[in-house]
């Protein structure tokens, strides 16, 4: 998979393709690219902003360096058209699903808003280069669209076999069955006078996957009632 990524701070992304992806990166399963959008400017000040037509607040991402930075990148775009994602909080909230449906294609583009927001005629234009996503993290406002690429690139890159961090069964996780996980628990057995469930140490092997699947249902009835069917309605 190839990944681009498209920001005024590309230095946030340092930790990121060291660490994480750094073997990935290595063996060519994926071949990630940080870019300054500042690249595709070319006055003395590498202006990226402008005042808003129509007034208001802050500044708005002008849409010149935009359109000339998606234009290069999909232009290298081997065989599928690019997914062109960008992080907003008006988009669709990213989960597993989306995580999953974006690990299948060949070659993303995350570009990364900072100000009021981007120039609303990029996405359009964008559109005609591949296919243009709006993504949440979720219902809350960050500055810009850094930590939201960040976080979707690890999620949706551990679920690249041999990428680090990939599980060894994606199917046990949190979110991957539409249930929360099942509570862990390691050595010592008993610890500052809290033990460990009996039944984990009992040996019982279908025991065990029974209980913790109980684990899974209560977890997530007590916590995100919103991830389960609703419930039968009561007899009379
Ligand atoms: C650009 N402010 C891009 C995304 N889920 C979520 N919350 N906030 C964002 C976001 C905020 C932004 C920009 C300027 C994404």
């Amino acid at each position: 998979m190839r990944i681009d990524v498209l920001s005024i701070f590309p230095s946030y992304f340092d930790g990121l393709t060291l660490s994480l992806l750094g073997k990935a990166q290595a063996t060519g399963l994926l071949d990630l690219k940080v870019r300054d959008l500042r690249e595709w400017t070319s006055d003395r000040h590498r202006t990226v902003d402008d005042t808003p037509y129509g007034g208001g607040a802050g500044m708005v991402m002008k849409p010149e360096p935009w359109g000339l930075a998606l234009d290069e990148l999909a232009a290298t775009s081997s065989d599928e058209p690019p997914t062109i994602i960008f992080p907003s909080p008006a988009g669709e909230v990213f989960t597993q699903k989306t995580a999953r449906q974006l690990s299948t294609r060949q070659h993303l583009i995350f570009g990364c808003g900072r100000y009021e927001g981007i120039d609303e005629r990029v996405f359009e234009y964008a559109a005609a280069l591949g296919e243009v996503r709006l993504v949440s993290l979720g219902d809350y406002v960050l500055n810009g669209g850094e930590v939201a690429t960040m976080a979707m690139i690890e999620a949706i890159g551990r679920l690249i076999p041999g990428v680090v961090g990939n599980p060894e069964s994606l199917v046990e996780e949190s979110h991957e069955d539409g249930l929360l996980e099942y509570p862990s628990y390691t050595k010592p057995s008993v610890w500052r006078e809290r033990a460990v469930p009996d039944v984990l140490l009992s040996g019982n092997h279908a025991v065990i996957a029974s209980w913790r699947h109980e684990q899974q249902l209560e977890r997530t009835r007590r916590r995100r009632p919103d991830l389960l069917p609703d419930e039968e309605p009561t007899e009379r």
